[in-house]
């Protein structure tokens, strides 16, 4: 069954990206860096980039795995294929591993990383055939405009600890910490919790990266952090169901995550992906109002060993923050704001968003 499934994908024509609404005035520049595979809101978190991408506001310029089960990156192609962005680079973390996910902590939660692959059209075919994530954030950095590519993490920082440290290459001749700061506009990071405490993605999995990715992070690059209790206080989803195609790989891997009739689930990543777009101001052009500010003016972020981080009260920094919602803006009418992405119809393409 298997063998016979992965010669269909061979066989599947995926069409090249087609741009939905008109040409984009300014773009926003995008990498994503994902732990796509134990979580779905990872799943919900390249809707939002797809959608925006596709609207001509962000210009996903490629997606980073930085967990290791090869299921990672054929998940996310199949949700950039479903979205018409099927030509949107994709690099795997190395070692590729067949791992699927079980939830051996709550017992409530089920796979979905595989079931996109086997189940859904995508254009990457194999995850070993990806260009490792130190080498394609090196190539896109390398050829950027300076101050142009805003990093999104919604995962672990091993990726881009490697990126710090890397050595100069063929694609530059900077150092990794020299390319971020000459090339970087802005870090988004999903960790943490604010002003401090411990949360998973710094903690979980690879403490020592996050510990020296937000330690050392370049000094010049402004770094802005959604927190845990931010992220779990909007529970979206719930309009995917009546709202979604039934197609849809989105609302697939929704149904299969969360499972027991429900699509509900905490929002950290793509209230993240969505800042990281659209920034404090958002989109009017969208529809979409202010939604986010800073929750902080000065200071800056320290990860003990463990994972867990303090905000430092140092007036000398003033480019590190930590997101709120703005007043008047409430967690539902944020879940909303999201399900209008969740539920995004790619043969329909409208760009503009009721919430
Ligand atoms: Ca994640």
């Amino acid at each position: 069954m298997k063998l016979h499934t992965a010669m269909l994908f061979a066989l599947w024509a995926v069409s090249p990206s087609t741009a939905i609404g008109p040409p984009a005035a300014k773009h926003k520049k995008i990498i994503i860096d994902t732990d796509i595979f134990s979580d779905v809101d990872d799943v919900g978190s390249l809707a939002v980039a797809n959608v925006l991408h596709s609207c001509g506001i962000a210009d996903i310029a490629g997606i980073a795995i930085n967990t290791n089960s090869k299921y990672g990156a054929l998940a996310a192609s199949a949700i950039n294929t479903n979205f018409g962005n099927s030509d949107i680079p994709i690099a795997a973390m190395r070692p590729l591993t067949n791992e699927s996910f079980f939830d051996d902590w709550a017992f409530t939660l089920s796979e979905y990383a595989s079931k996109l692959a086997y189940n859904f059209p995508r254009s990457l075919n194999d995850s070993s055939l990806t260009p490792t994530p130190l080498s394609m954030y090196r190539s896109i950095l390398s050829s950027a405009k300076d101050h142009s590519v805003t990093i999104i993490s919604i995962g672990f920082l091993t990726n881009l600890v490697e990126l710090m440290e890397s050595p100069a290459d063929d694609s530059s001749p900077l150092p990794g910490k020299a390319l971020i700061s000459a090339k970087v506009k802005e870090f988004v990071v999903m960790g943490g919790e604010y002003p401090s405490g411990w949360e998973y993605n710094f903690g979980g999995e690879d403490p020592e990266s996050t510990v020296h990715a937000i330690n050392n992070w370049p000094r010049d690059v402004p770094i802005t952090f959604l927190g845990s209790k931010l992220g779990a206080s909007v529970r979206s989803g719930a309009g995917i169901p009546a709202g979604a195609p039934k197609s849809s790989p989105v609302r697939a891997a929704y149904e299969w995550y969360v499972g027991r009739c429900s699509t509900v689930r905490e929002s950290w990543d793509p209230l993240t992906t969505l800042y990281g777009i659209l920034g404090l101001d958002a989109s009017p052009r969208l529809g979409i109002g202010k939604v986010f500010e800073y929750a902080n003016k000065i200071g800056y972020n320290h990860v003990s060993a463990d994972g867990s981080n303090t905000w430092v009260n140092d007036t000398s920094v003033t480019n590190q923050h930590w997101l709120k919602l703005t007043d008047g803006v409430t967690n539902t009418t944020m879940a909303r704001l999201l399900d209008e992405f969740y539920t995004y119809s790619p043969s329909h393409g409208k760009c503009r968003f009721r919430y």
